[in-house]
């Protein structure tokens, strides 16, 4: 059996990451579409870099909760392919992968970027953040670079889009963890599941816009509802 999970900001909710909906949206008076853009980054860089500073400043202060370690735990002992697609640009899942080894068939893409990662704006090599970069946000390997985080921005393709689309394809099961179903093209996995003739469950912690879309539902706490759920 083959299995595509994606998840979202709800996920890495009760580790205390704020999720991008459940305020007004806004950031410091910014809305999130309006930072998180080329254009937001080419207007005020200095905005954009302390944007992603204070959220990757957040980072050592969370830790994985109950549903990334029940997903970590499934990839320990899932027989098939098993591709965790997530949108957040945390390192929780990472962590949780790290903690329990995932068998061979496992992959974890980050299609929309990951905080602790930076890219030079010429050649688009990707590296590790780390704090001696920030200061400069100069590209250390190419004197006219200029860093960037490593975070797809509206307007910009995700991440891996290939793989993606191949392992939706092929699936038995899409589960759905965590997302509002508003930023695409995530938003419409669940239907190249479906067309696959997968499975798909909604697991959020209320009914979202793409409800629908799904054959089964199951509302509440990721913490609470996930590890039951994958047992
Ligand atoms: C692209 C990185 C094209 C940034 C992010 C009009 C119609 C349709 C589409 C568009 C449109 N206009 C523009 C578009 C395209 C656009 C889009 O979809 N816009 C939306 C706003 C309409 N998409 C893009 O631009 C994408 N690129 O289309 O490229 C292209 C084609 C060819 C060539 C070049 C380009 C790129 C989108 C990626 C943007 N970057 N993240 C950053 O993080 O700073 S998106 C960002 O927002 C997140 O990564 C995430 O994807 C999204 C937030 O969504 P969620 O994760 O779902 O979070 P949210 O808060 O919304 O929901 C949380 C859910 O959790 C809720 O449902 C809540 O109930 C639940 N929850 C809360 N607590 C819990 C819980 N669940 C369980 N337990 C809990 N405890």
């Amino acid at each position: 059996m083959n299995l595509v999970v994606l998840t979202g900001a709800g996920i890495s909710a009760e580790s205390g990451v704020p999720t991008f909906r459940a305020s007004d949206g806004l950031w410091e008076g910014h809305r999130v579409e309006e930072v998180a853009t080329p254009e937001g980054f080419a207007a005020n860089q200095a905005l954009v870099q302390d944007f992603y500073n204070q959220r990757r400043a957040f980072l050592p202060k969370v830790a994985p909760n109950a549903a990334h370690l029940a997903l970590a735990e499934l990839a320990a002992r899932w027989e098939g392919d098993f591709l965790l697609v997530t949108q957040n640009v945390d390192d929780l899942h990472d962590r949780a992968h790290q903690a329990i080894t995932p068998r061979d068939g496992f992959e974890l893409i980050h299609m929309h970027g990951e905080l602790l990662k930076a890219r030079c704006t010429c050649t688009g090599k990707v590296m590790d953040w780390s704090d001696d970069l920030e200061p400069h946000h100069t590209s250390p390997h190419h004197p006219a670079g200029v860093l960037r985080p490593h975070i797809v921005w509206f307007g910009e393709m995700p991440l891996r889009m290939d793989r993606i689309s191949e392992a939706l394809d092929r699936c038995d099961i899409f589960l759905s963890i965590g997302t509002s179903g508003n930023v695409y093209p995530a938003a419409g996995f669940v239907e190249q599941a479906r067309y696959a003739g997968a499975r798909t469950v909604e697991i959020n912690l209320e009914p979202t816009v793409g409800r629908n879309l799904f054959g089964e539902h199951l509302y509440g706490p990721a913490t609470e509802v996930l590890p039951p759920f994958l047992a």
